[in-house]
């Protein structure tokens, strides 16, 4: 068999191999002659040698770019320049680089340095984008002053920092911090603002705008709002004040993530910071909160303290990831938040854990790191600061973030620093610790209990799977917190922490009258696979009693999930403790509504996949699919009266506010229209759709209506009233992917891919389409083929033009192992025909050579 394209020389690169930069940057300044094609860039840069490092070779990164002339001290050099960047002679002393490249940012379809999107210019340079507009030292651990001058006459011409000189057609920036290059950012085009303000606490006044395109003024209020919380929010949790006279946020609609936290200038994909109650669900908006917190939290954990080298991106994303989860746990429900998070740690870095993309949430080694922006660096990286945190207490927790800012400011850091700090704090060996970012795999926790004597004993055993390159690893620390409940649901020990150290272990708890039910792992406290032998009655038992949301959802979860599988395994009937156990937590009023929309969520399709191939057996996507169908029907049965009595309870009728109690309120009702769904055939759906007065209510009356196979008409007229608003069309587009019936998906994803408004050069519609096909397991995996197929297509065809997307769209392969013969073989042939390509790009070269590795 023969990879041409693996055999193409993808180098891996190594944390081991790190060495100190050999020049340091004094200072930088940047010129911009835009022009769609031919952009002119002139650097001038002061290099002083490292005294650290033990070279004074010079090399600089550069890529796509084409040199028009380079100088140093104001005399001419020609460097040997190839296709990743150049080399010079320099002096053996201080000396000044200036060079003037030539870029094309129209062409450039990968949406990585200097690229247009809606005729607007813009850039990504986290995390090696700053070298195709420059040349430069691109990496994190040179920081350096910029200074930068855009010229091109375009309305508004934005940068990094304070604004400098502006006049007739150009606009001077200075950014005092010292920052790494992938924070670095240029937006020039037709903008309009929406403006605010921010007073710190100290006093200082900074400006706010959110820039958009004309047209989209209306949606920005609610993005300026969370914006001035997560600012007030740093400064009263963390004592962290922003640092510059002004903060811009601008939205751009060709993104390939999320958002960007560049220094002073973020840039946002307009799905994470454009919203209005019409057009926007109250997820988006939650969603929306929670990015603009997170990528104005990087000013500090991410930009003020940055990352020595891209191994240690966790050191930025985990912690920025865990204080976003605080912010929204304090904005919101803090219950809520967790449980929402474990689905999706759940969903996604459980799933990449056990699967050929496993990696430690600090990597060892990569070939394209823009492959490791994964949820096993960002939520398990949080899952680690959260643990930390547990295992230290609040107060140490608050003494070592004070030491960390203290110390490191205005440095390029390491784990080991980040952890030293909290040795310091607290005076304990954190080597054990360290493990959890060492090692891949998620721990398998599984526990036996006894009870004699009035003693109660809980005996732990830990195990984590190999991974990848990495077959045994040893025990590592966990912290499990603990409850009991008394048999007639009163809770006898309150929440302990148990701290797990060694592979076998064993607690006990005394001075008990009668056998405890436990209540373990409260609040998620370690992100590990707990596995322990129960029944139902204990299940139904915690559900109605246990004080901790986070295991009283758990226990709801794992009823379902019991039950899922037997009727997959054994071909077992609806079982009728959940459905008794859950029509009573639905209506219990004294519950938080969205908890108990949360609560009437079923286990995912991949999630009961996991579990099947976990106890041997081989998954089957359409007995899943068929189980879930049954036990919603049974549900809808057992529950109708009570969903009706719910639907009309929860009707909001106050004007629309996205917080969490209105938000909550239209969960549980949207979660009971789906239940009545089953039962009238669409009718309550049709009447929402018609009377819906924002789009949460809209798009879940037509997610009903596909679901009940009345939704063509509905869909035409969502599509009239809405072909103008891309981002609704957005989901347009994979509301109908993810509702169509397995042996449609793939089907209706072609059919979507030839509509006038697909277009794969926008991120967000590509995904909208094949991201769903991907989301859809039972339609993706269906025994045809035909959903690998149409996937494959598409892959190979955005290679060329976007790999980051591509690459990261393969993921929905990295399960294949896990299925039958007939549908490895169907997904191999598909690996093998992206990897066979005559040239692939070296992130989806290395993404599908890991996949078929495994
Ligand atoms: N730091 C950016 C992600 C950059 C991704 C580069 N492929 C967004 C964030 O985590 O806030
Ligand atoms: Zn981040």
């Amino acid at each position: 068999m023969s990879h041409p394209a693996l055999h193409a020389p993808i180098q891996a690169i190594h944390l081991s191999d790190y060495t100190p930069p050999n020049w340091l940057v004094r200072d930088v300044h940047l010129t911009f002659r835009l022009d769609p094609t031919r952009t002119r860039v002139l650097s001038r840069i002061t290099f002083a040698p490292n005294p650290d490092a033990a070279s004074r070779d010079f090399a600089l990164d550069g890529e796509n770019m084409t040199l028009i002339q380079a100088a140093i001290d104001g005399v001419d050099v020609t460097p040997v320049v190839t296709g990743t960047g150049l080399t010079c002679d320099v002096p053996d002393a201080e000396f000044v680089w200036e060079a003037e490249v030539e870029i094309s940012p129209s062409t450039n379809t990968a949406l990585e340095g200097l690229y247009m999107s809606s005729g607007m210019y813009c850039t990504q340079c986290e995390a090696e984008g700053f070298r195709k507009i420059t040349y430069y030292p691109d990496r994190p651990d040179v920081m350096a002053v910029f200074t930068v001058r855009i010229e091109g006459g375009e309305p508004v011409m934005l940068s990094n920092g304070n604004p400098g000189k502006a006049g007739d057609g150009f606009a001077e920036w200075h950014d005092p911090w010292p920052k790494p290059a992938y924070l670095f950012a240029l937006v020039a085009g037709r903008l309009v603002a929406h403006p605010g303000s921010f007073t710190t606490m100290s006093g200082r006044e900074v400006a706010l705008n959110i820039w958009v395109r004309p047209g989209d003024e209306g949606k920005c209020a609610f993005g300026m709002q969370a914006l001035k919380d997560s600012m007030r929010w740093d400064e009263t949790e963390y004592g962290r004040e922003y640092d510059l006279d002004l903060f811009n946020i601008v939205a751009v609609d060709d993104f390939n993530m999320g958002a960007m936290e560049n220094k002073g200038l973020n840039i946002f994909n307009s799905s994470c910071v454009l919203a209005s109650p019409e057009t926007s669900t109250d997820a988006n908006f939650e969603r929306i909160e929670a990015i603009i917190a997170h990528e104005y939290f990087h000013n500090w954990t991410g930009n003020r303290i940055t990352c020595r080298d891209w191994f240690q991106l966790c050191l930025k994303e985990g912690l920025t990831v865990f204080r976003d989860a605080q912010f929204t746990a304090d904005m919101r429900s803090a219950p809520v938040k967790r449980i929402e998070d474990v689905i999706a740690l759940r969903a996604r870095q459980f799933r990449e854990d056990n699967g050929p993309l496993a990696h430690p949430v600090r990597p060892s080694s990569f070939v394209e790191i823009n492959n490791f922006y994964t949820a096993t660096v960002y939520e398990k990286g949080a899952e680690l600061i959260g643990m930390l945190k547990t295992l230290v207490g609040d107060d140490a927790w608050s003494k070592a973030l004070t030491l960390y800012f203290q110390r490191h400011d205005g440095q390029a850091c390491t784990i080991e620093d980040w952890l030293q700090v909290f040795e310091d704090v607290t005076g304990r060996d954190l080597a054990q610790f360290k493990r959890w970012y060492e090692d891949a795999g998620t721990p398998r926790l599984s526990v036996t209990d006894e009870f004699k004597d009035g003693v109660y004993t809980l005996n732990f055993k830990q195990q984590t799977p190999p991974t990848p390159g990495q077959e045994s690893k040893p025990p590592r620390v966990i912290p499990i917190a603990v409850g009991l409940l008394g048999q007639n649901g009163d809770e006898v020990v309150e929440t302990q922490l148990l701290e797990m150290n060694k592979a076998e272990q064993s607690f006990e708890f005394t001075g008990l009258s009668s056998h405890p039910i436990p209540s373990i792992l409260r609040g998620f406290s370690a992100p590990v696979i707990l596995e322990r032998e129960t029944n139902d009655a204990e299940r139904a038992f915690l559900l109605a009693h246990d004080t901790d949301p986070f295991n009283k959802w758990e226990a709801g979860r794992a009823l379902a999930r019991a039950g899922l599988l037997a009727m997959i395994q054994d071909g077992a009937a609806p079982d009728a403790a959940y459905l008794a156990a859950i029509t009573t937590v639905a209506q219990d009023d004294s519950l938080d509504p969205a908890f108990r929309a949360l609560a009437l969520s079923l286990p995912s399709q991949d999630d009961l996949a996991q579990a099947l191939f976990d106890a041997g057996d081989t998954p089957d996507p359409q007995a899943i699919w068929d189980a879930l169908e049954t036990l919603k029907d049974a549900r809808a049965k057992a529950m109708e009266g009570a969903a009706k009595t719910l639907h009309k309870q929860y009707q909001v009728t106050a004007a629309y506010d996205p917080g969490a109690e209105q938000s909550g309120a239209r969960a549980l009702a949207n979660a009971a229209l789906a239940i009545i769904t089953r039962r009238d055939g669409g009718a309550a759906a049709q009447a929402q759709y018609d009377t819906a007065g924002n789009m949460t209510q809209q798009l879940a009356a037509l997610g009903c209506l596909l679901q009940a196979g009345k939704g063509d008409t509905a869909v035409r007229a969502f599509y009239n009233q809405w072909q103008t608003d891309r981002l609704v069309i957005d989901k347009w587009f994979s509301l109908q992917v993810a509702f169509s019936a397995p042996d449609q998906a793939a089907k209706t994803a072609a059919k979507l891919t030839q509509h006038p408004d697909f277009t794969m050069k926008n991120p967000n519609r590509f995904r909208a389409t094949l991201g769903a096909l991907a989301g859809s397991p039972a339609g993706f995996h269906h025994a045809s083929g035909a959903g690998y197929k149409l996937l494959a297509d598409w892959l190979i065809a955005l290679d060329p033009l976007n790999p980051q997307t591509t690459a990261r769209m393969c993921s929905a392969f990295e399960t294949w192992r896990r299925y039958d013969s007939a549908r490895q073989s169907l997904i191999k042939a598909q690996l093998d025909r992206i990897a066979g390509q005559a040239t692939l790009s070296r992130d989806t070269a290395e993404m599908v050579g890991r996949i078929l590795q495994s």
